[in-house]
């Protein structure tokens, strides 16, 4: 655990109004805590930006009926084997699966994953969420 510390902030008053009613829109209990959120935030995304491991997910609705699919987003799951840690499959009717990945590499690789199973005929719905390994944040 690192010590915290504290330092002074200052910025106009409007913005600080902007920025109290952002406060408790999100409900946070305090600035400190709504300000180490939004450092975070950007944090995070740096990471992505600048190539560093990152951890997330990607999720596939598909129709398992449509020719070959099935075969195609496993040869393709085979093939990103290294960035998969977990799968999640549900059989959401008797037509219709979802497929959740967990996913950890780079954010190049697991992108390129996340676009070539979006890309597949046949996948009616797809959403990558990318977050941090959390190592480099408190
Ligand atoms: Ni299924």
């Amino acid at each position: 655990m690192s010590q915290t510390i504290r330092f002074g902030v200052s910025l106009e008053e409007s913005l600080l109004r902007q920025f109290d009613r952002f406060i408790v829109e999100h409900r946070y209990p305090s600035r400190s805590e709504a300000i180490r959120d939004l450092i975070r935030e950007r944090l995070v995304s740096r990471e992505w930006a600048v190539g560093k491991e990152i951890v997330g997910t990607v999720t596939v609705v598909y129709n398992h009926h449509v020719p070959g699919l099935n075969a195609r987003l496993t040869d393709l799951q085979h093939h990103f084997c290294g960035s998969i840690i977990s799968t999640l499959h549900v059989h959401l009717d008797r037509d219709n699966c979802l497929e959740v990945l967990v996913v950890r590499g780079k954010s190049r690789e697991v992108r390129m994953l996340a676009e070539r199973l979006q890309s597949v005929r046949g996948v009616k719905h797809s959403t990558f969420t990318m977050t941090t390994t959390g190592r480099a944040l408190r």
